[in-house]
This record gives structure tokens, sequence and C-alpha cells, in this order.
């Protein structure tokens, strides 16, 4: 459908058509990222899900190929689940995946390449004698899915956690194996967070504090019932694989959120290539199915982030893209110190604006006429709010007449004896898009400031994707919009100050950005 063609995406990862939700299975192997996706190859809505498969040398650019598996064994036939691959040392690939069997129970599964000198890993073999784990007692059908992949333990076992929940605490179970067939279970779950629900596609893996022996685990779980992933950072205990929290009020769950836009079903994956723990999220619609089926085709995948603890917090990771998405950076225009005064929109003439890497630090200029007390409105309900110290940042994938825009901005509230303000960090979508049926929400979250930072975010925009990373990351947001008329060349960026009480300095380097190659594998061709 030509009409709805530029909300597709120019450097982001989505299949030709139709659905796709969770990234699965993601690994670095002979030369080639690959990555799996849980896909629909005949709708633009969820259902009959299979595994896609895609390829890549720089995580950027995408080859598609063939279907890895699809839902035609009893132990699977109502949908090839999320699943996650482990590397074993002696070479060898092992995914274990869900399978909601021919009776809707959820069960483990084991595939594996059927040809391991193919760097592109086209034929997957299921094992025989799959499922190797069925619900323990206790324990819903429904409720246990989505295995994470494989750790070593000083025992020679490995292990894996798999997410569930008992009436209504989240919660995730503990496996032993060392033949990936044969499962004891553990007495003790790795960790759970009553009122948390299901706890869907758990991820679990060691960042490193100082050096690689000294560690702290993080722990992540997306709950089903708020559509929201939460982690949080702990410490690992290998005698009885349990967790625990460094901030019992930080828990998984209840504390920080990976990203506090609209994502999903995260996973990392360590790429040994780059030595980088790597981070894939689902970026779902807000739009009405109606308008998916029509436009054929729904949700992307964030651009891959790397995933590092906050060496200067303490408190939370960082994300931020792979360095490999700057090879799309073509030419840019840099600004110093533009001033932008209360209640003012200043436009930033850079040309084409639906493609574009944007970074931008903030100054801070307190009007001495002014001085207000208390500010601490956190996101409010959007940038139109005004008040003293706040909202301000910039406007993307807005028209000229600032009919259509999104704002991404940041909010200070007053600050404390102890000389330190808590900064908000937001994205309003609400006048995103003029289109009808779009959910349009405003999002954000407090991000820690230190007394020797820079206010800066950084944002990439394509065309109807926004991800936005402020502080270098420490808060993070995807934001999914609709434009009708800030498409193409009518796109543009500005920036803009809602605050009553202070002028900000704006200082930005902005590169447009290439587009990715994303298309068929070439069988035919030579690389
Ligand atoms: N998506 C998969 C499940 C998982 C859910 C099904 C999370 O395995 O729990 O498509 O989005």
């Amino acid at each position: 459908n030509a009409m709805l063609s530029w909300q597709r995406t120019a450097f982001h990862f989505q299949p030709q058509r139709n659905w796709m939700n969770d990234p699965n299975g993601p690994l670095f192997y002979m030369g080639w990222y690959h990555v799996f996706y849980q896909y629909n190859p005949d709708s633009a809505v969820w259902g009959n899900i299979t595994w896609g498969h895609a390829v890549s040398r720089d995580l950027i650019h995408w080859l598609y190929l063939p279907i890895a598996l699809f839902p035609d064994k009893w132990f699977d036939v109502n949908g090839v689940w999320s699943g996650s691959a482990t590397l074993l040392p002696d070479g060898k690939i092992l995914m274990l995946y869900t399978g909601s069997t021919d009776q809707n129970v959820q069960v483990q599964n084991l595939a594996y390449p059927a040809n391991l000198s193919d760097p592109l890993l086209l034929d997957w073999v299921k094992y025989a004698d799959n499922p190797v784990l069925a619900p323990p007692p206790g324990i819903g059908p429904k409720d246990f899915r989505d295995p994470t992949t494989a750790w070593f333990g000083p025992d020679e076992k490995w292990r894996i956690t798999i997410g569930s929940k008992l009436n209504g605490t989240g919660l995730s179970l503990v496996y032993k194996t060392q033949d990936f067939i044969h499962y004891e279970q553990n007495d003790h779950y790795l960790h759970q967070v009553p009122g948390t629900g299901m706890w869907e596609c758990v991820d679990f893996y060691p960042v490193s504090v100082n050096g690689p022996n000294d560690v702290k685990h993080v722990l992540k779980a997306s709950l089903d019932d708020t559509k929201v992933d939460h982690y949080a950072i702990g410490t690992y205990f290998i005698e009885n694989d349990t967790w625990v929290p460094d901030n019992p009020h930080e828990d998984v769950g209840i504390g920080f959120k990976l990203d506090y836009g609209r994502y999903y079903a995260s996973k990392t994956f360590y790429d040994q290539h780059k030595n980088r723990r790597i981070l894939w999220g689902w970026i779902n619609e807000s739009d009405s199915e109606t308008a998916d089926l029509k436009k054929g085709w729904a949700s992307l995948q964030t651009i891959p982030r790397t995933v590092v603890f906050d060496k200067k917090t303490r408190t939370n990771l960082v994300h931020w893209p792979v360095e490999e998405v700057e090879s799309l950076r073509l030419g840019s225009s840099e600004f110093e110190g533009v001033v932008v005064k209360p209640g003012s929109v200043v436009p930033l003439d850079i040309g084409p604006a639906t493609q574009l890497d944007v970074f931008a630090e903030f100054e801070i200029e307190f009007l001495a006429s002014k001085g207000s007390g208390k500010d601490n409105i956190g996101c409010g309900n959007g940038a139109v709010d005004r008040s003293a110290l706040g909202p301000f940042g910039i406007l993307a994938i807005a028209d000229d007449h600032l009919s259509e825009l999104t704002p991404i901005y940041f909010h200070l509230s007053s600050t404390t004896k102890d000389g330190s303000s808590t900064t908000s960090f937001c994205v309003d979508e609400t006048r995103s898009s003029k289109a009808p049926d779009v959910s349009k929400l405003v999002f954000g979250s407090k991000v820690p400031v230190l007394s020797d930072e820079k206010l800066s975010m950084r944002v990439l925009v394509d065309h109807s994707i926004i991800e936005s990373f402020a502080q270098g990351g420490r808060t993070v947001i995807s934001s999914r919009v609709y434009p009708t008329e800030a498409i193409y060349g009518a796109a543009r960026l500005f920036l803009f100050n809602n605050a009553t009480d202070i002028n900000i300095k704006v200082s930005l380097k902005i590169w447009q950005l290439n587009s990715a190659f994303i298309r068929p594998f070439p069988f035919d061709q030579k690389l």
C-alpha cells in the first residue's frame, strides 16, 4: 500500500511484510550475526508463529533468510515461541524454545543446526524426542515459557532459567543439565517478586563492575500484565542459583525499565566477536489491527544496543546504539550554543529530517528576574505544560506548521538543599499524528545527572520510530509515531523551550543517516 509506505523505516530491522514480535536466539557465528524473530508469515497480526531468520555482517544491514522453524510437530503446532541460543565450547549451537503443543501446553524444545559448516545456519533440526521439559507440578500449563541462554557452573552443569508465575507472583525456575536433554529442577527459584505476574522472556547475565572477575548480574523480566521490560541489578549466588537485588526497592518489575517507551520482550546475547553484550528489543505498533492489516506489516526491532553497568551511578545499566550505526552517517550539521528563550521554538535548518542521528547538549541559564519555588512535575501532561524549569528539548518529525510533532524533552525539578536536582526525560506522542485510532501517550522517567555532567540526549529518527537516549543511555525511550504530514521532505527538526524561568543554550551535532540494505539474501549471487 503506497499510501502508508512512509511509515516503513529505513534502517530498522523489520520483515518485508506481515507480523513480527520478539527477537529470538541472537548469536554471532562464522562472521555473521543471526537474529530470529517471532513471525507470522501469513498476516500482519499475531498468530501461526514461526521463527523468521535474518543475518548481518554488522548488525545494521540485513539479509532475510528462509524461515528457520515452522510449527509442524505436536510439541509446537500452536506456535514456535520464544527461545535462546547457547554456544557450546566445542562449537556446537543449541536452541531452546517454547512450543505451544496440540493441547496448548507450553513445553521447552531443543533444536540445532543441521550443518555447522554452513555460516548461514539455514537448516534446523528439531530433536526427535521433544519436548525436553514440560511444566512441573504446580506450574500452570500456560505459565512456562521462554528459556534463556544457558550458563555453566563449577559443577560442570549448565543452567537455564524459565519465567513463570504462581498466584500473581512472577518468578523464574532454574534447571540444570549436562546434555540439554535431561534436566533437574532446582528447589529454589532464581528469584520471585510478588504482584508482578507472569514473567515472559527472562534474561539473566553478568555485567562487569570492575574487570571480568568483579561482576554483578542483571535479571530482566517482560511483565505480561503491563507489557513492560523491567530489570534489576544484583548478586548471583552460584551455590544455590539464587539472585538478590542490590536495592529491594528497585527489584525486578518494580524498579528500572529497560526502555520507557514502546518496547517489549527484549533479549541480550554476548557478542564474542567484539566482546560486548548486545540487547535486542521489539518495538510494537500503537495503531489499530485494522491499520496494520491495511499496511500489511506490523512491528520493528530497535537498533541493537550495547549494555554495560553504569560505573558512575553504580545503580543502573546504560544502553547505547551499537557503534556500527555510525557507518550510516552522511553529512552533518553543527550548531553551537543556540539560545532558546522561554516559550519559543527555533527551527534547525538541516534539510530532510526523517533519517537522523542527533546529539544535543543543553546548558541552563537561570533568568534573574524569575525564580519560582517548587517545580516537580516530571513528564507531566506532555510538552505543552509550562512551568519554571521545563519542559525543553527538541521537536522531531514535525511539519512546518507544527501540526504534527514529537517533543523529546527534559524537565528539571527544583534543586534540593544538598545541591542535587531530579531531571525527567520524556517523549510526548500526543501530537505526533493526526491519524485517528493511534494510541498517543507521554512516556518518560527520571534520569540521573551527575554534578560534572551536562544534560545531553541522543536521538535516532527513522520515519516512524524515534529512539531517544538521555545521559549516555541511562534512560531510554522508544517511540512509534505515525505522521501524516511530517513525512519525507516535509519532516523538520526544531528546538523548543516551554520553561518560564530559564533560557536554554543548545549545542548540537546532527548527522543525516543513510538507509540500510535490508533485503532477501541473494542466493543466486556470490557475496
Ligand atoms: N511472545 C511469545 C512468547 C512470549 C511472548 C509468543 C512475549 O513466547 O512469552 O509469540 O511477547
